[in-house]
């Protein structure tokens, strides 16, 4: 794994070397792995490079540094391709995982100028703002807050959006949820939503909005979302 003799650093020989032995599945998730001392005497390099390339790993979310316990193999994030208009529920039972959702918030207020504008209504009426955790198979992934014009879906109740949203629009109510703009941007967890989804303050996310249309062009919901950035990197497909 190490050639001292490549022009290339021995602390990125070893933590691409480490990088594919995850890759392989020769170290699993959630599995420890070797301490400092050891990968050292294993190279014979110094363990000055062993951390370098260790902090380089768990810095890009490969490794889980637990105090007191060691370093762990971080569980493999999820890939998601930003190409069809897919609601969570569907994108994680796809993977076979379970969805889940935690409801934080769900009441209506008055909409601002912005929001109005976005959602083409009057400034002032009625919306929705739903705040819920994403779970899948039970662990947070995100933090959702949608708005939703009141007028378009009156009979929303809190069963409904403990559930599938998007299943509840187009299968109770029928109808159809057509196209959507989404916006990502990176940014650090604070104080509160680092306890929501279970991570330190100031850990990398990223943040998302996406507004949706129904087929009748109305806009049906504007959705700020904030991702663990350790739990996902997101997919996009491109020809030319
Ligand atoms: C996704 C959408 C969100 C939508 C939700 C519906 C992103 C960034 N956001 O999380 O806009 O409201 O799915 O999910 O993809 P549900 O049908 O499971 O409630």
């Amino acid at each position: 794994m190490i050639n001292k003799h490549s022009p290339l650093p021995i602390y990125y020989q070893l933590e691409q070397g480490i990088k594919e032995m995850i890759e392989k599945g020769q170290l699993q998730p959630g599995e420890m792995i070797p301490s400092e001392r050891e990968w050292a005497e294993t190279y014979e390099i110094s363990r000055m490079t062993v951390r370098q390339a260790i902090n380089n790993l768990v810095n890009d979310g490969y490794l889980v540094r637990k105090r007191g316990k060691g370093t762990f193999v971080a569980t493999k994030k999820i890939e998601q391709p930003l190409k069809g208009l897919t609601s969570f529920s569907e994108d994680m039972r796809a993977r076979g995982m379970v969805p889940g959702t935690k409801l934080l918030a769900f009441h209506t207020i008055p909409a601002s100028l912005s929001f109005a504008k976005q959602l083409g209504i009057g400034e002032g009426e009625e919306i929705y703002e739903i705040r819920r955790i994403r779970l899948a198979d039970g662990l947070p992934m995100a933090l959702e807050t949608a708005y939703v014009p009141y007028a378009l879906v009156p009979g929303l109740t809190e069963q409904n959006v403990s559930g599938s949203i998007y299943e509840f629009i187009e299968k109770k109510l029928g109808l159809t949820i057509r196209s959507a703009t989404q916006t990502l941007e990176a940014s650090v967890a604070r104080k509160l939503e680092a306890e929501l989804l279970q991570m330190k303050e100031g850990a990398p996310v990223l943040l998302i909005q996406r507004n949706s249309y129904l087929q009748t062009g109305q806009p049906l919901e504007i959705v700020k979302s904030v991702y663990r950035a350790d739990r996902y990197k997101f997919m996009i497909e491109m020809e030319r």
